[in-house]
Order: structure tokens, then C-alpha cells, then sequence
């Protein structure tokens, strides 16, 4: 067996950037789509959050994945096919797949370069499990490519981290809605979901004082400037992050310190003094919220494992 099996590059062009930036900067609150952060630059600065002593969910929910491995691969069952959403380096499935010894092994990620040595890494650890990589925006609809080959004898979507809290309430569903459609009738669901929690926690988890998340942050301007010919002047934008009680939810943004005009390409967008960029959306739930947004699109909880602090929830699924 070949350490990756296959590499299938649906990566969205940079057309699309370019106009999804541009719609974005035109509308009267400014807002650009969390997506983008994750070039291979971002995608790095994003390893050096998970890593930060504020940044409570990766090591919590890693903790939860070393206890309890053995108990979701029960839930999943021998031979599956394991697909995840949003791989980055696949350090948290590294558990899984050792634990559920899946037929197969499909990451799917926005970040070209950052997947492909992640997939050769898995391909050379585990050397039996056939890697499947798609680098592909699973945000939008793509095809994944057929997996009858390999003989799971059922599916199983992996999406940790609690990505899914960058979709709003609505959205969610309907991405669980087409996670549904590729798991297929009986499919499983791992999911990782953040919890709410109090405000101080939370704000300090994403405003660190060593300025790793408002790197994160800037990054995205960075991006446009590195590739759609931008004039973002960096040291004018401030790293904003606030939490939002009624919405359960973190905002990020960036903050205009001046009245500026910014050239992207041949277009032009200016700001005032104050006004921010709304860059992302970082939902909490409850387990009984996320349990009911889940049903609305057809899925129903089967386990549920939160940490002894109250942290983090991961929750098995099926539809
Ligand atoms: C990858 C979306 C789960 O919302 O916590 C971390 C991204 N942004 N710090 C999150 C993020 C700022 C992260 N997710």
C-alpha cells in the first residue's frame, strides 16, 4: 500500500477569494468569511493557538479523545470509512483511527500543503490504512470521490475542534443537513462543540496576551495583500474579541485605528476610524442545544463525553 493512497485537489480558485472579499468588504458591516484564514500560513498560526495555555478546546478535547477512543470506535464499529472535515494536521484522528481501525480514511481540507504532509504523515504511520485526501472548501457542495473500492461496511464523519461553531444556528443545520447526505442512512458522527461558559474564559481564550490569535487574525488582511494585490496596512487594524451572552457566541474583528482607503486590485473599500471587519463567529452550546440543533437536521445523540470542568462536549451521532 502506498503511504497516500490518493490526493484529489477540488481547491476553490482564486477568483472566488477575490470576489468573496470584495462582496464582503462592500457590505455595510464589513465581513469576511473565516474560511480564509486557513492558507498554509494560517493554517500554522492555528497550531500555535492550540497550543496556547488560554486556548482551552484543543488540549480538552484531546484529553477526551485519549479517554475515551476506545468507546467511540465501539460506536463506529469495525471497517468504516472515516471521513473528516476540516483534517488540518489530523492529530486528534491519529486517536481515532488507532482505536476504530477504519477501511479507509478520507481528510478533506482547505489547506493544500498543510493536508498533503499531513495525509504522508498518517500514510507512513499507518501504513495498512488507505488515505484518501480531497483538499476541498467543505462548506460548499463537492463530489467526493467514490470509496466502493475499499469495502467499509459503513460511514462515519469525523469534525472536531468545534469548527462547527463558525456557522451560525441556521447554517449549522444545514451543513449537518449535507453531512448527513455523505454519512447515508445509519451513517455515524463524531462531532467536537465547544460549551458556553463565562465570559472572562472565554475572552482570554481568544485575545492572548502573546498576540498568537490576533496574528491569526491579521493574517486574513496579509492573505489579500499576498494574493489579490492589496494595500492593507497592517499596524492600522486591531485584534478585537468579544463575547456575546444572548448569541452564545465569540466575535473576532478587526478594527480600523484610522479613516483609510484600501486598494484591492483595481477596486477601493474605506474605512472610518472604529470600524471593524467582522472576521468570525465562534458559537458555544449547551450539549442539550447542540442535541436539539442536531435532530433539526435528522440526527439523533446516541453518547455524549464532556470533560470533568465543563469544557468541552463531544458528542456520537446517528442519522
Ligand atoms: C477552528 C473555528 C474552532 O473558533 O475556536 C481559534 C478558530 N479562532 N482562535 C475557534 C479560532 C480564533 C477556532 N475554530
Amino acid at each position: 500500500m502506498s503511504a497516500l493512497s490518493a490526493f484529489h485537489d477540488l481547491s476553490p480558485v482564486a477568483d472566488r477569494f477575490r470576489e468573496d472579499v470584495l462582496q464582503g468588504l462592500r457590505l455595510p458591516r464589513k465581513t469576511l468569511v473565516p474560511k480564509y484564514f486557513y492558507d498554509d500560513v494560517g493554517s500554522a498560526l492555528f497550531e500555535a493557538i492550540c497550543a496556547l495555555q488560554e486556548y482551552y478546546p484543543t488540549r480538552t478535547e484531546m484529553a477526551l479523545m485519549q479517554a475515551h477512543s476506545a468507546a467511540m470506535a465501539e460506536c463506529l464499529g469495525p471497517r468504516c470509512a472515516l471521513i473528516e472535515f476540516g483534517s488540518g494536521v489530523s492529530r486528534k484522528t491519529r486517536l481515532l483511527i488507532a482505536a476504530a481501525n477504519p477501511a479507509v480514511y478520507v481528510p478533506i481540507d482547505i489547506a493544500c500543503e498543510t493536508l498533503r504532509a499531513a495525509a504522508s504523515g498518517l500514510g507512513r504511520d499507518f501504513p495498512m490504512l488507505p488515505v484518501v485526501a480531497v483538499c476541498a472548501d467543505y462548506s460548499a457542495s463537492f463530489e467526493l470521490p467514490s470509496l466502493a473500492r475499499y469495502g467499509a461496511r459503513r460511514r462515519a464523519i469525523y469534525f472536531p475542534g468545534s469548527t462547527i461553531g463558525n456557522f451560525d444556528p441556521d447554517e449549522s443545520v444545514a451543513f449537518l443537513v449535507r453531512a448527513a447526505k455523505v454519512a447515508g442512512p445509519g451513517g455515524g458522527l463524531v462531532i467536537g462543540v465547544d460549551l458556553r461558559k463565562d465570559k472572562a474564559t472565554l475572552e482570554a481564550a481568544y485575545d492572548d496576551p502573546q498576540g498568537v490569535t490576533a496574528a491569526f487574525n491579521l493574517n486574513l488582511l496579509a492573505r489579500i495583500n499576498r494574493e489579490l494585490d492589496a494595500d492593507f496596512d497592517l499596524r492600522s487594524f486591531r485584534h478585537r474579541a468579544c463575547y456575546s451572552e444572548p448569541h452564545g457566541r465569540i466575535e473576532m474583528h478587526l478594527e480600523s485605528s484610522r479613516d483609510q482607503t484600501v486598494r484591492i486590485g483595481a477596486e477601493s473599500v474605506t474605512f472610518r476610524a472604529g470600524e471593524t471587519i467582522h472576521t468570525e463567529n465562534s458559537y458555544k452550546y449547551s450539549v442539550q442545544e447542540f442535541q436539539a440543533l442536531a435532530a433539526c437536521a435528522g440526527f439523533q445523540s446516541r453518547q455524549c463525553w464532556v470533560d470533568a470542568a465543563g469544557l468541552f462536549s463531544i458528542h456520537y451521532m446517528e442519522c
